[in-house]
């Protein structure tokens, strides 16, 4: 039987009707059912060693699209339901997204995921199984809300399966059930997501929002995800969570051992464990207990063997996020691991007389990447950059150390999902001007600079780009009640909403066009501020900064002398899917933080590969993007990491400085609390940001705000010499093949895995 034929068989016994009869949600079951069928009969992959990629956040997003792709049948698929006048897209609206990730960590093991099983390696994800994930944010009122996020369904890409496992905390023992969601790689094998859940979760009890009671972990552990670390309270849930994962997974692995007939004693040969940022640093205090306790090790023999397997990345330089957790908390929740705990730190201090870098501080803290750092026999950063900020500054007393073990990945993202899923008319484009080998082989982007000067081509070019626009115009003006103008700049910001990012320094470029057009200065063409971010719920600054993009995107559209020359929107709910319709759609891609605070980004790179250019600070991924593309295809402003980190060893940044040498500066800054702003907005909002600016500016947005100001006004003047920038489109797009996952993935093995 054909595909057509199966799916229509399909149809017939689930639902008594043709593929052309079926509702939408009747063709999203069904296609779901046959395309796990077809996943069923591709090979799982194998070989001697497997790598396990543990992760509180896997954001992989929907995955029809993804995996129709990878089995080589999405355009089948499509031609089909087109010759019977449906739309493929229409169909996969039905499948709701889970949101199993915060931002950036979350969606890079997404990605990695999808380039393991495409490079043909053994490599299966564990993670948990949250039901509600990340909250969903509403708008009411020009202030965020956050309400539960449902994407279980009866039916799903979730596989239930037979193992189970019972997991001893202090005070409670509850069962873990293993899910599964199959990992297809492109024309290639299948491998595995683990997202263990226990069996008496109880939604019910979510409240109004996302409250729920913190108490009951048997019914609670894995409703939902926690929204980044600025959430104090609940953070010994936390830990049950990260305990509950990783002794689920240690477990796993060694069942997988046993079934294979490995020595445990050679663990390092058949298994390497990657460590996804400190969240799951406690599988190595958990797998020495287990070898000690159950597998007749001795301590040292287990301490050796899980070193030699064990592997950590580290994600973030922001000390506030590195993870330390009090030796009570420990006690408490997982009392079997404190012992090992206190003799791992104890080894660690017999030999270095430097308390930086002891495990158990004077505080009686555990500090989680220092167990990472000791016992594991990898650690990388996340781009060059980034990688060198913590060799040299602040992880320099374990470099010292530990030479060998420092490495550097530069990150990477799947060109599956970030262009030949999101953007099929750029691909295929492409795929005419130069074949199909980009698809396996990402460096053959670079061919396209053949097409530098040919005008058809470059004209082509721009007229996908405003093919997306337009797209994307239509979506906003149906989801958001906005409308947009598609020969308006598309000047796009979208990420967690985090101070270091500085969403508020964008903010205050709109509030200084916004006064410009007010005195007369109109742009030459109209402009888009487009923004999407969700704020952790306890983060006040970050709640307010949301309410400030509200606030202007309600007084711009409000001002007829103002609205036909810009627009200002913050698009509800960000998530993959909509990065999937903003990204393609973007001309100027912002990538403005504090330089020395974004360890590499991601964004930057799906922005690069979809033809937008980048406005960017000197940090993390764009010091190498601007490496490839070269000074004439990026601007880049503001002070770089050297002169930032001098700021704060120094502490000489005083923002009222700023503010007080730039009239334009200090005319931003004050319409934060003038009539209109307070007349739209909240007083105590506008006024704790106001003073936070003035008085604080932990993040530096003043420092940089001049030099972003004028950059930013002649990268639209440059856009108006479309030459040029067509030019500089295609640039990004050939040099964008660095950046595939694809080539961080082979890296990892190469150096750190070991896979083949
Ligand atoms: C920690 C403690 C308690 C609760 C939550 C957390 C927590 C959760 C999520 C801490 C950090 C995160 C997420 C971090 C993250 O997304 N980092 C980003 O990782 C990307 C992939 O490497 C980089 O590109 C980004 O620069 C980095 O910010």
């Amino acid at each position: 039987m054909n595909l057509e034929q199966e799916w229509s068989a399909l149809t017939k016994k689930t639902y008594g009707k043709e593929i052309a009869d079926c509702s939408k949600e009747e063709l999203y079951y069904s296609l779901l059912n046959l395309t796990k069928d077809y996943i069923g009969e591709t090979a799982p992959i194998k070989g001697r060693k497997k790598v396990y990629y543990f992760s509180a956040e896997f954001l992989i997003g929907k995955l029809m699209s993804n995996n129709l792709i990878n089995l080589g049948l999405y355009d089948e698929v499509h031609d089909l339901l087109a010759s019977k006048g449906i739309s493929l897209a229409e169909i996969e609206e039905v499948e709701p997204e889970p949101s199993l990730g915060n931002g950036g960590l979350g969606r890079l093991a997404a990605c990695f995921l999808d380039s393991i099983a495409s490079l043909g390696l053994p490599g299966d994800g564990i993670g948990l199984n949250y039901h509600f994930g990340l909250f969903k944010q509403v708008f009411t009122d020009k202030h965020q809300d956050a309400q539960k996020n449902e994407w279980i369904e009866a039916q799903s890409w979730l596989n239930k399966t037979d193992t189970t496992f019972q997991i001893e905390f202090g005070d409670c023992t509850v069962t873990s059930r293993l899910y599964d969601i199959d990992v297809v790689g492109y024309q290639n094998g299948v491998n595995k997501l683990h997202l263990f859940d226990i069996e008496t979760v109880d939604e019910s009890m979510v409240k109004d929002g996302i409250r729920f009671n913190k108490e009951e972990i048997a019914k609670n552990l894995t409703l939902f995800l926690y929204p980044d670390d600025s959430d104090e309270a609940g953070n010994l849930l936390r830990i049950y969570q990260q305990y509950f994962m990783v002794s689920s997974g240690a477990r796993l692995i060694i069942a997988e051992m046993k079934e294979n007939g490995y020595d445990l004693h050679r663990m390092y040969d058949y298994a390497v464990i990657q460590i996804n940022d400190t969240h799951p640093t406690m599988v190595i205090p958990e797998l020495i207990r287990i070898l000690l306790m159950e597998e007749d090790f001795t301590l040292s023999e287990a301490i050796a063997v899980v070193s030699r397997t064990c592997a950590y990345t580290n994600h973030t330089i922001l000390a506030e996020a590195l993870e330390k957790w009090p030796v009570k908390y420990l006690q408490k929740v997982v009392p079997q691991l404190v012992p090992i705990i206190k003799e791992l730190d104890r080894r660690v201090a017999a030999k270095y007389n430097d308390e930086r870098v002891h495990i158990i501080d004077k505080e009686n803290r555990v500090h989680m990447a220092h167990i990472d750092i000791h016992y594991g026999f990898s650690v990388n950063g996340v781009a060059a950059i980034h990688t060198d900020i913590l060799k040299d500054t602040e992880l320099n007393h374990f470099y010292r150390i530990y030479p060998e073990k420092f490495n550097n990945k530069t990150n990477g993202i799947t060109f599956r999902r970030w262009l030949l899923s999101c953007n099929r008319e750029l691909a295929s484009l492409i795929t005419e001007a130069i074949g199909e080998g980009y698809k396996k082989n990402a460096a053959e982007l670079e061919k396209l600079l053949a097409f530098a000067d040919d005008e058809a081509f470059l004209g082509r070019l721009e007229a996908v780009k405003k093919q997306k626009k337009t797209a994307l115009a239509a979506y906003i003006a149906e989801k958001e009640g906005v409308d947009i103008n598609p020969d308006s700049i598309f000047d796009i910001q979208v990420k967690r909403l985090h101070e270091y990012k500085r969403q508020q320094m964008n903010a205050l470029y709109i509030i200084h066009k916004y006064l410009e057009i007010k005195a007369g200065k109109k742009p030459a063409r109209p402009l888009t501020f487009i923004f999407g971010a969700k704020a952790a719920p306890a983060y006040v600054i970050a709640q307010d900064i949301i309410h400030l993009l509200l606030v202007m995107q309600e007084i711009v559209a409000k001002d007829p002398e103002v609205s036909p020359y810009m627009k200002v929107v913050m698009v509800e709910n960000y998530n993959v899917s909509y990065a999937e319709r903003l990204i393609p759609a973007c001309d100027i891609s912002e990538q403005i933080s504090l330089a020395s605070k974004e360890a590499s980004g991601t964004g930057n790179m799906k922005f690069m590969l979809n033809g937008a250019v980048t406005l960017g600070t000197s940090d993390g991924a764009n010091v190498e993007i601007h490496e490839l593309v070269g000074d004439d295809n990026i601007y880049i402003f503001g002070e770089n990491s050297e002169q930032v980190i001098a700021h704060y060893a120094k502490g000489d940044y005083v923002p009222m400085d700023y503010y007080e040498k730039n009239p334009d500066i200090k005319k931003a800054v004050d319409f934060l609390v003038s009539k209109e702003a307070l007349d739209a907005g909240s007083r105590e909002s506008l006024e704790r940001l106001y003073n936070e600016l003035l008085n604080k500016d932990w993040f530096m947005t003043l420092l940089d705000l001049e030099d972003y100001i004028k950059t930013k006004d002649r990268m639209f003047a440059d856009y108006e010499d479309r030459d040029s920038w067509r030019r500089m489109m295609l640039v990004n797009i050939a040099k964008a093949g660095f950046f595939s996952s694809d080539r961080t993935i082979a890296e990892y093995d190469r150096d750190i895995w070991k896979l083949k």
